[in-house]
């Protein structure tokens, strides 16, 4: 184990380290952030009146339109001649999200993305192909420092140039990659192409993560690169990469508690829930100094269990892989449709290149519509309309059975679809509503 300390905690000796280090950060914010000391002003809520974990529920949420309405450092709970790092969070729309880190804010990340990799097997041993992208997005200097800090062999390449990232990985016998799954996906496809056999490759594990992704998608990763698949957890917000990872095929991915209390709450009332319930991620910085935050709502849809892991033994809470995005999930004529449904139905039919898809959703009068773009897969290029045909009824019948609405189907020829390094854009929402 990385930090034996922390990762054999017992279950009451987390609830102590955590309800000192929360009636700290409650006291830090209220005395240094004006947004935080209003905000409990506003319901008469005093730092003394946060005695341990269990006065959580009493603070206010935090949203990323609280985020929005200080930027760019009205949250910030040092001076700026403390902070010596920013990173931003990926909006597609209004304004970044931006978060400010001190030294021991950044030394704190790199504890946890190491603990990360070490969670999903990797040593000083190691030599680890880092492709997310470096700047202000956390997934490649948060991995990057990790992968130091374990003493791993680090390899920055960042994002682009697929073909060079291949060279490299084979060249010097890399044995972790990090990245998004969809680019896992595509660099072993290209792989493949190449027609370079997978036994040149020293690759044990891939280390994926920054975007929501499917057990098919998983399984599919692993068969291909011949590695085992690891999901990494995080967002800007609460640090980056390495707000937790799963350990191996138990219930989810264990959260770094010492530094992150999560909580799952009702969507709509905004009430706790309890174990294996579904609900909203909510993440209280514990030990963060620049921009501590106080039950931010991450939106993503998961589910805790705090049974010792019977996969690994640690105690650190498991969360589910994430399900979604309350804000991404789609209502399409009343119906909830989460793209990763989508994408299950795609990856288990062969006729088609499952990971390469689009997700439009459109209005036509008043009723909703939606159609998915799909790559035909090279072995099925035919000019035969009728073969045609027939592949493009198989998904649409199997998309009904799934999602329990009508969906219009484009077969695309192969490559069609512009590739992503980074996040991949798979919804079109053209609705305006
Ligand atoms: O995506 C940090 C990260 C980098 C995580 C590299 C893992 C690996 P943001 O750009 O702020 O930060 O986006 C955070 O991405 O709220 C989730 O919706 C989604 N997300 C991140 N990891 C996963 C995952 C980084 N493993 C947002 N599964 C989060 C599903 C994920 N969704």
């Amino acid at each position: 184990m990385f930090n034996e300390k922390i990762e054999k905690m017992t279950r009451s000796e987390l609830d102590n380290l955590q309800s000192v280090r929360l009636v700290d950060v409650v006291k830090r914010v209220y005395e240094n952030v004006k947004y935080y000391r209003d905000k409990m002003d506003a319901i008469k809520l005093k730092p003394s009146d946060i005695k341990s974990i269990d006065d959580i529920s009493k603070l206010p949420f935090t949203t990323k339109q609280d985020l929005r309405d200080n930027y760019p450092f009205g949250t910030f709970a040092v001076p700026h001649k403390e902070i010596v790092r920013v990173h931003a969070s990926s909006g597609t729309t209004g304004k970044q999200t931006v978060v400010g880190y001190t030294q021991r804010d950044l030394d704190d990340w790199s504890e946890c993305a190491a603990r990360a990799l070490s969670i999903a097997g990797c040593t000083d041993e190691d030599i680890v192909h880092v492709s997310f992208g470096y700047g202000l997005f956390t997934g490649g200097l948060g991995l990057h420092y990790g992968s130091e800090k374990l003493g791993a062999m680090t390899v920055p390449v960042s994002t682009g140039n697929t073909m060079r990232q291949i060279t490299l990985l084979k060249d010097f016998g890399a044995t972790t990659i990090c990245c998004t799954p969809s680019y896992a996906i595509f660099i072993a496809e290209e792989i493949e192409k190449m027609g370079i056999p997978i036994s040149e490759f020293k690759l044990k594990r891939g280390v994926f993560g920054a975007e929501p992704w499917s057990d098919s998608m998983k399984e599919r990763i692993e068969r291909m690169l011949n590695i085992k698949a690891y999901d990494i957890y995080g967002l800007s917000e609460i640090s980056g990469p390495g707000v937790s990872i799963c350990c191996g095929d138990s219930f989810g991915l264990h959260v770094m508690e010492d530094f992150f209390y999560p909580e799952i709450v009702d969507t709509e009332t905004l009430k706790p829930l309890g174990d294996n319930e579904k609900g909203e991620l909510c993440f209280t910085t514990l030990n963060k100094q620049g921009m501590p935050l106080i039950r931010y709502r991450t939106r993503d849809i998961s589910a805790l269990n705090h049974d010792v892991c019977p996969f690994c033994g640690r105690n650190l809470v498991r969360m589910k892989r994430v399900f979604g995005r309350s804000d991404d999930m789609l209502i399409i004529r009343g119906v909830n449709v989460f793209p990763s449904q989508i994408e299950t139905v795609l990856l288990n039919i062969p006729e088609v290149i499952g990971s390469h898809y689009k997700i439009i959703v459109d209005r036509v009068g008043v009723l909703d519509t939606m159609e998915i773009q799909v790559e035909i897969s090279e072995a099925n290029v035919t000019d035969e309309i009728k073969s045609i045909e027939k592949i493009k009824s198989k998904v649409e019948h199997d998309m009904q059975s799934m999602l329990g609405i009508g969906s219009k189907i484009t077969l695309l020829s192969p490559n069609s679809l512009p590739l992503s390094e980074g996040k991949t854009q798979r919804v079109e929402d053209r609705r305006k509503i």
